[in-house]
């Protein structure tokens, strides 16, 4: 059954692509476009990204070694930095900047943008702009990390050539007027370099060996140790969260539920209702289960940081459900 209404899904988007190639892109409509695939491209590897990914990666392989062998300090303030760069990309750049699915006062909003410096993954515009255009043209050549390239490309490879030219252009479409008017945004987009590498490395290598006497080196790879496992966690909803898993709201897109990914991700693997309802503050309706980001965000309401959080009401979700889910028990 699902076999036959991914097949009646792939009709369906065959007639959009032909309805809406050339009409107009709207650019605040992050609801899943289809771009028209372009001809065969030369993909160019660049090697700078290969070697500082595998350097990277193998120093992480290390670190497992070294986790019995640092002291509990560090590792609790490996976990603290873990969970807020990891907010700082879900409840900072996914939720806030991208989706816009909240809105946040100043200090919330600066305590995000120094988070997302500590995941190292690009500035907020930056990471902003790739996401829009991923979830624009899900799974075309537009999409910086199209999962129909395979697992590979979508968790780490995209990352190691240069984009697809249908990137770029469709990209380029996007209206990105809302970001390029913050100022801490663009702020933090123009000094991202010196900022994030001193949030991310060079400060959290300082930290427990001045204030407990870790030394340098294991700082230092205990430092690598959560930058690689936020990178992985994320780079998890790109490839397994759009390939494995259920799809109760519907069948006609790849991206998942998968509840493991949502485990490192801090409650980003509920992925296919996140494609489906991508407004939704909580990318999921299970509220906190598997899903640290909305308990911290409904915190930040409470204290009010946090205001105007969208959600999806329960009649538009059954509805949504029974008209393209797979009618298969939810969670
Ligand atoms: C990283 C990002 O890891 C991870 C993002 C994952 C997103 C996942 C989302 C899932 C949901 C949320 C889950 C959260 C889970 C969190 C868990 C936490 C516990 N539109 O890029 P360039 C134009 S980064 C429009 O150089 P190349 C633009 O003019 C890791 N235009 O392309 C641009 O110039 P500028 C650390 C676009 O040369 C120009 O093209 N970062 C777009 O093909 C050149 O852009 C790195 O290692 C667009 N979308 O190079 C850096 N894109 O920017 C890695 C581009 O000045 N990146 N343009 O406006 C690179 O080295 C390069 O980007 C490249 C491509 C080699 C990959
Ligand atoms: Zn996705
Ligand atoms: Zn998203």
């Amino acid at each position: 059954l699902r076999k036959q209404s991914a097949a009646n899904g792939e009709e369906n988007q065959k007639q959009s692509v032909t309805k809406k190639e050339d009409q107009e892109v709207d650019e605040n409509d992050l609801s899943t476009s289809t771009a028209p695939d372009t001809k065969a491209y030369q993909m160019t590897i660049v090697w700078p990204n290969v070697i500082k990914f595998a350097i990277l990666h193998l120093i992480y392989f290390y670190s497992f070694f070294c986790l019995t062998s640092v002291s509990y300090q560090t590792l609790w303030f490996t976990f603290a930095c873990y969970v807020y760069g990891g907010l700082g990309i879900t409840a900072g750049a996914h939720r806030l900047w991208t989706h816009r699915s909240y809105k946040a006062r100043l200090p919330l909003r600066i305590f995000l943008a120094i988070g997302n410096c500590l995941a190292m993954e690009n500035s907020i515009y930056i990471w902003s702009r790739d996401h829009r255009v991923h979830h624009k043209y899900s799974e075309t050549d537009a999409d910086p990390h199209n999962a129909k390239r395979g697992f590979f490309f979508a968790h780490i490879g995209w990352l190691l050539v240069r984009k697809h030219p249908d990137v770029i252009n469709k990209g380029g479409k996007l209206d990105m007027s809302d970001l390029k008017n913050e100022k801490l945004v663009m702020f933090q987009d123009k000094y991202y370099i010196p900022m994030a590498l001193s949030i991310c490395i060079f400060i959290p290598t300082l930290i427990p060996w001045y204030f407990w006497g870790e030394s340098l080196w294991l700082s230092y790879v205990m430092a690598v140790f959560r930058y690689c496992s936020i990178l992985n966690a994320t780079w998890l909803v790109n490839s397994a969260a759009h390939m494995w898993g259920g799809h109760p709201y519907d069948v006609n897109i790849s991206p998942a539920e998968n509840r493991f990914v949502s485990f490192f991700s801090q409650g980003e693997g509920f992925h296919n209702y996140h494609h489906t309802f991508p407004h939704d503050y909580s990318t999921s309706e299970w509220r906190y289960s598997l899903n640290f980001t909305t308990l911290f965000i409904d915190m930040m309401a409470w204290c009010g940081q946090a205001y105007d959080r969208r959600s999806i009401s329960r009649e538009v979700v059954e509805a949504r459900m029974a008209r393209t889910g797979s009618g298969a028990i939810k969670h």
